[in-house]
Order: C-alpha cells, then structure tokens, then sequence
C-alpha cells in the first residue's frame, strides 16, 4: 500500500461525513435556500469570530473572491514573497482583480511590522493605492510554520492602523490554533477576513469558506456567482463540511506529532536534512541536496518505494501527515525513505 504524504488535499472523507452526505438537506444554494450550506456558513463564521460567511469550491476561489472584495482595479495588495495567494494561485489577482502585487521576503513566512512600514511608500502620483495585506497562517513554504501570535497581531494592527484592510489565508488556521492552543477566533482576531479550507487536513473532499462582516461577505457573494462558483445543492458536499467542523479538529494534533516523528527520523538518514525547530504543524520540508540528487529525481526513486511525496524546489521535498496516514505508516515510510536515500547516494 502506498502511504501518500503529498498533501493534506488527498484525505478522503470519513464514513460519519459520507452518511451526512447521503442525508443532507438540500435546495438552491442560489436561491439562498440550502439550508445546509447556510449552517456551515453560520458556523464557520462563529468558529472564526467574524459575522458571515460564504461557502466556495476551493481555497483558491476564497482567496481570490476576497481579493476583488476588498479591492479595486489598479489597487496594490502586500503579501509574503512566498505566500501561496502570490506563488501558487496562477496569478488570479492579477486577471480577476486586477491589482499589483507588492511582495516583502519574510523569514520563514512571516514579516514584521517595520517590514511593513519600509513598504508602504506613503501618497504618491506615481503609486497604485495600496489597500491590502494578506498573511498566511499556517505558512505552505515555510512548511506549515505558525505566525507567532504577538507578531501576527502587531502586524495586523500595524496594518490597519495605516488604514489597509487584513486578508488571512487560513487554508490550514485550524493547525495552527491547533498548534497554539488558542480558539481559531482568537488567532484571527485582527483579521478583516479569514479564508479556511474544509478539504486539507479537516478532510471533508470539497470546500473552503470566507469569513467576515455581514457586508463584505453579501458583496464576495457577488464576486463568487462571477467566478462561476455559485453551486446549487451543495449541501451534499457542505454536509461533509459541517462532520469536519464538528470532529475533525481537534484530532489535527495527531498529523502534528506524526510530522514530528517524520521529521526526527528524516533528519537521521544520511544526506537528508530538516530543521526540527521549524516543524510545528503537519509538514515537514527536507532538504536533499546532501544526497546529490536534486529533489524531483528523489520524489521519484520515493514514489518508485510507494511513498508520494512533493518537490517544492530543487532542492527540498515536502511530506504533510493527515487522517490516512497512521503512526505505522510513519515508521513504514521513515524504512521506505532510507532505503531510496541509500540507493540515491549511490547513484550520485
Ligand atoms: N495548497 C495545496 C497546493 O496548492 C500547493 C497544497 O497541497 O498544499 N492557501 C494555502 C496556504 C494552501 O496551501 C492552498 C492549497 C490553498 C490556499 C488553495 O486551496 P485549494 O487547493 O482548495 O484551492
């Protein structure tokens, strides 16, 4: 049996969520009458603090919908040099919305507030309007590293005491509340709007939900039916949706001691190596180099062993732990690595 640590997104849904599929009430959710998707909106809205929210299709489409909300053709939006809205989203912001991006390299996905301030280049003739900051929490390539609380809100803050608006890519924010020991709420305290994905590690198979004021959310309503991503009886898959609100959370901090594991045993095979302090949630990034094979040949020789995992540069390859992959299959997958990192050095 293959053990599949690409990502979190490959989790397949748990039998309580396939029979509240099977059992959702339904209506035209364009209509607003799915009385399943209005719960998980009401509820996800309650878990993060905010006073609405939308059901879309995917993380991207939340990010991306609260983009064109909070902005106008020509504006700036400000994020992390690696951020997934400006490194994985296909440029959506640029086509959809129409804004420039103003990216600040931060340290392990994170900048502070004098960042912040060195890139706000006051009025100008010259400069697009700066009216957004988006953060991300947990932070995809970093590696699923967690915005110390402090820092997030001084930047937050900072943010919109400038008078800018606080977008939060919180595909994964229940890892990190998870991680902190904190209500999600309280980790997105500061922000205008939060984006949440339903299908990583919460593993229901389809959806994502944006929060925020009861007006910024009746206007991403708006952008979302000019997206396409008006679904209908979608309460079939937000059904699946509430399951994951209800009992998925809480277990995350089990990917995040299975992770640590990984990466404990990663870090003893020669050739390979991983910063243990960075490791705080359900990802770990592993440097290959040591091996001297870039880091797509060794994703190969591991899927060539039945471990699946992702090269996220030349050099680093990323595994994520989740709900089907068990403490056994870590310790299957650690043998399994060492093995294809000895037949690699050999190779080399
Ligand atoms: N991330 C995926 C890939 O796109 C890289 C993954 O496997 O990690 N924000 C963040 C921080 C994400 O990590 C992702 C997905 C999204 C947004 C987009 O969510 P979806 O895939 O639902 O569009």
């Amino acid at each position: 049996m293959r053990i599949d640590l690409r990502s979190d997104t490959v989790t397949t849904p748990t039998p309580e969520m396939r029979k509240a599929m099977a059992e959702a009430e339904v209506g035209d959710d364009v209509y607003g009458e799915d009385p399943t998707i209005r719960r998980l909106e009401e509820k996800a809205a309650g878990l993060l603090g905010k006073e609405d929210g939308v059901y879309v299709p995917s993380g991207t489409m939340g990010n991306l919908v609260a983009v064109m909300t909070h902005t106008v053709r020509g504006n700036e939006i400000i994020l992390e040099a690696e951020s997934h809205i400006y490194y994985y989203e296909v440029g959506g912001f640029a086509v959809a919305a129409q804004v420039l991006p103003r990216t600040i390299a931060g340290d392990r996905g994170f900048f502070t507030v004098r960042d912040l301030a060195t890139n706000l280049r006051g009025p100008n003739l010259h400069f697009p309007v700066p009216v957004l900051v988006c953060l991300e929490n947990t932070h995809n390539r970093a590696g699923g590293s967690v915005w110390p609380q402090e820092q997030f809100d001084a930047v937050a803050q900072a943010a919109r005491r400038a008078g800018l608006l606080v977008h939060l890519d919180g595909a994964r924010v229940f890892n990190a509340a998870v991680y902190l020991g904190r209500p999600a709420a309280e980790v997105a305290r500061h922000a205008d709007s939060v984006m949440f994905c339903l299908s990583k590690g919460l593993s229901a198979p389809v959806g994502s939900v944006l929060v925020g004021t009861k007006d910024f959310i009746a206007r991403a309503r708006k952008n979302r039916k000019i997206l396409g991503g008006g679904m209908r009886q979608a309460g079939v898959i937000a059904a699946a949706g509430l399951v994951a609100l209800d009992t998925m959370i809480d277990r995350l901090a089990e990917d995040h001691a299975n992770a640590r594991v990984l990466a404990e045993g990663l870090a003893g095979i020669e050739g390979l190596a991983v910063d243990l302090g960075g490791v705080q949630t359900n990802m770990v990034m592993c440097r290959v180099d040591g091996l001297g094979v870039a880091a797509p040949d060794f994703a190969k020789f591991l899927t060539g062993k039945g471990v699946l995992t992702n090269a996220v540069d030349p050099r680093r390859v990323r595994l994520v732990t989740h709900k089907d992959v068990s403490s056994a299959d870590v310790k299957r997958a650690l043998a399994l690595i060492a093995e294809a990192a000895k037949e690699a050095r050999r190779v080399a």
